[in-house]
């Protein structure tokens, strides 16, 4: 019985600062709560008295069963993760608020549509398709855009894409697709890539998925950040109005910011110098009180459009280009808050397409009818209990009344005796509306009136018009996109391994067309072009070019919301430095220093100016533009740095604008881009940062591409048009 201590009889206080420090006998330190800290307690209260020590039996002897503290700390633990999404397990939330223009009341009784003004809260997750969880934001992927609509009358979840068009016309194949484009099972890799054998196995023996193909070999499928790339809900949807008029819809998020997206190798360079791109941005933009905003845009058609349009609505492969249904812009989504918790929020956050409220209804894409099912069941998969309605991000903001009972961790439960109707209690409890209640719209004309028949597996003809469309994405592009495109089909194509599904992919490309097909062919090295595969519905090649598709054609007209990167050195002038800060923000653009320390830089008037990164940490890939502030005295020693010479080339080899001075320009030699500089470099000495700053609004210098392929003489998309 001797030698027994009390807690905390062999600790020593330790000063530090003003916190109460006491150190153990181990050496081991601990904190101790005192002023505003409460006292650490276990999940059931009990305040604890060590977090730093095991229970055990003697100082050196074995762990005591008996530590319900440890238990429980090491038992939570092990359960913090739930499962990841199967899909779209990297995402990105916040939340926000839609507010409408003007009422829609003719076209749909949905209540966020009912007045001018009114403000709709919402919670919108950004994501990626492929990658795991902690995979890198710039995969070439689709992008995903759900947003949770808060309504007054139930929640409505649009859960969209940054793609109009997906790889698929029929549910069933959703499982294939998508095992198609993660890991492959048996290694387990590439991750976050369809750059590999398997998927474009599948995809060169799937033509419906050859108009989505285009829209993923494009810039498309590397945004520059989610704050600069639309939204689409994909799906034909129904709006419906309170006297029982139905009209079809597609819908389309605008960005505010314009459209905006990296180049290839520059996506492979953030994902090594920033995997978490994307989140950041949203996070610094939200948190700085620049508030991301997109315009929710309606393509509102009836039967007779349906009837007459060269392809289906149902198909989910199709789109209606804009020039043949105008975009409506009916009102305005403004991200202003994030989370306070990731997890809570952004991973608990339970989207659902079968989440319509009245006004709003589905149509038979086929697509859409199998996501209905999938949603919720993933849900109860993911977050283990059909109550997790109950969590707060995903539980409605408008009365809930039902009998729905128990099942796991039932936090909102009914009180009283009643939990059945009909029945002849009083208070009864909730019973049902006809008015007021969602009525499924009684599809049953034009178009739509196919849908009764015998049941049976077949895929109507009318979806099978392959390639046309993706014919019309790639004519509808610049020639610097069509260019993006035909590298990206090469790189992809060369990191599979089998000669034969590379040979089948241009075999499909060629219904596309031979301005696509040759250059691959040329880039793969294949040995002749391959015979065009044989196609349901021959190639319409003369589909007209459609604007709204092309990202150079839709960008900003301002720098506004973007970053530039300026290199510094000890001695950088002072008055430049200024200039350059306060035409920045004058113009909403976001500036970092970079500089050979993160402690910073005495600038020219001894003014110490502290930097945001070392430059092996703030390669240009991470910023918009950049600017060459370095001074006479400290350009040398930059020069001899291998990551200042990167942050040159890469600029230039990415077109980006490059601002600088005088006493910085010997940095150009030592990048090798001596003699090399074009009207994308703008001397600072000649002309001002606000007019550098004018000039960005065209985001990149973009006749560099052609000057270095022709220097590289690589394939070009002019090299199948001879
Ligand atoms: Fe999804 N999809 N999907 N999808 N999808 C999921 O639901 C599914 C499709 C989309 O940020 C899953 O909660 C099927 C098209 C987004 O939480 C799952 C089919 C479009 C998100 C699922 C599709 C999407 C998902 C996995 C073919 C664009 C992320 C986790 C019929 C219009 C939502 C989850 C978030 C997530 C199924 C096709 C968009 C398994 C069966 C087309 C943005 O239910």
């Amino acid at each position: 019985m001797a030698n027994r201590k009390e807690a905390g009889t062999d600790r020593q206080p330790v000063e530090y600062g003003d916190q109460r420090i006491e150190r153990g006998q181990g050496g081991e330190t601990h904190q101790v709560a005192s002023g505003d800290a409460p006292r650490l307690t276990t999940q059931q209260g009990i305040v604890v008295s060590d977090d730093e020590n095991a229970l055990r039996a003697g100082e050196r002897g074995p762990s005591a069963l008996e530590d319900f503290h440890f238990r429980e700390k090491i038992f939570h633990f092990d359960h913090e993760r739930i499962p990841e999404r199967v899909v779209h397990a990297r995402g990105y939330g916040a939340h926000g608020y839609f507010e409408n223009y003007e009422p829609l009341t003719d076209i749909t009784r949905a209540h966020p549509f009912s007045e001018a003004g009114l403000r709709t809260p919402v919670f919108v997750r950004f994501s990626t398709v492929a990658g795991n969880k902690g995979s890198s934001d710039l995969a070439r992927d689709v992008r995903g855009f759900a947003t949770k609509f808060y309504t007054r009358e139930g929640n409505w979840d649009l859960v969209g894409n940054n793609i109009p068009v997906f790889f698929i016309q029929d549910a069933i194949k959703f499982p294939d697709i998508v095992h198609a484009v993660k890991q492959e099972p048996d290694r387990g890799f590439p991750q976050a890539q369809s750059a590999h054998d398997n998927f474009w196995d599948f995809v060169s023996l799937l033509p419906e998925s050859t108009h989505m193909l285009m829209w993923i070999m494009s810039d498309r499928a590397i945004p520059r950040s989610f704050r600069f790339m639309e939204g689409f809900g994909v799906h034909t949807f129904r709006l419906v109005n309170a006297e029982g008029r139905s009209r079809f819809v597609k819908f389309h998020w605008k960005p505010k910011l314009g459209l905006q997206s990296v180049v290839w190798n520059e996506a492979l360079k953030i994902s090594g110098a920033d995997p978490d791109f994307h989140r950041r941005d949203l996070w610094d933009a939200i948190t700085a009180g620049d508030f991301p905003e997109w315009e929710l845009g309606l393509q509102l058609f009836d039967d007779d459009f349906a009837d007459r349009f060269a392809f289906d609505i149902l198909d989910p492969t199709k789109i209606i280009p804009e020039e043949e249904v105008p975009v409506r812009r009916v009102g305005r989504l403004v991200l202003d808050r994030m989370p306070e918790n990731f997890f809570a929020e952004t991973e608990q956050v339970a989207f659902c397409t079968q989440n319509v409220v009245p006004g709003i209804d589905f149509s038979n894409d086929p697509l859409l009818q199998g996501r209905n099912f999938s949603y919720l069941d993933t849900q109860l998969k993911r977050l283990g209990s059909p109550n997790f309605t109950h969590l707060p991000v995903n539980a409605p903001k408008c009365p809930i009344a039902h009998f729905q009972q128990d099942g796991q961790m039932a936090m909102m439960n009914p009180k009283g005796r009643v939990n059945y109707e009909p029945n002849s209690w009083d208070p009864p409890g909730p019973r049902e509306d006809p008015v007021a209640g969602f009525r499924t719209y009684p599809d049953g004309h034009g178009v739509q009136g196919d849908q009764a028949g015998p049941k049976r597996r077949l895929r109507p003809e009318s979806f099978a018009d392959h390639y046309s469309q993706a014919r019309q994405f790639f004519v509808s592009q610049s020639e610097v996109e069509q260019q993006h495109i035909i590298d990206a089909f090469t790189f992809e194509l060369s990191k599979c391994d089998r000669q034969a599904i590379r040979t089948r992919m241009v075999a499909g490309l060629r219904n596309v067309g031979d301005d696509l097909a040759c250059p691959v062919a040329e880039g793969l090295g294949l040995p002749g072009l391959p015979d065009p595969l044989p196609a349901a519905r021959k190639t319409v090649r003369d589909l007209p070019a459609s604007a709204a598709l092309s990202i150079l054609a839709n960008g900003p007209d301002s720098f506004a919301g973007r970053k530039i990167g300026i290199l510094v050195t000890d001695g950088v002038d002072a008055d430049k430095l200024d200039e350059v800060k306060s035409a920045a923000e004058q113009g909403k653009v976001n500036v970092e220093l970079i500089a050979p320390a993160v402690g910073g830089v005495d600038d020219s008037d001894g003014n110490h100016a502290p930097a945001d990164q070392k430059i092996d940490g703030g390669p240009s890939v991470l910023y918009d533009a950049v600017i060459l502030l370095a001074s006479k005295q400290g350009a040398p020693a930059l020069a001899a740095q291998p990551a200042v010479r990167d942050f040159l080339a890469d600029a230039y080899a990415h077109c980006k604008f490059i601002g600088y001075t005088g006493d910085a320009s010997s940095l150009f030699e030592a990048a090798g881009l001596g003699g090399r500089t074009d009207d994308g470099f703008v001397s600072l000495d000649e002309h001002s940062a606000a007019d550098f700053i004018a000039r960005c609004a065209k985001l990149r210098f973009w006749p560099r591409q052609a000057a270095i392929a022709q220097r590289a003489g690589t394939p070009t998309a002019s090299a199948g048009q001879s």
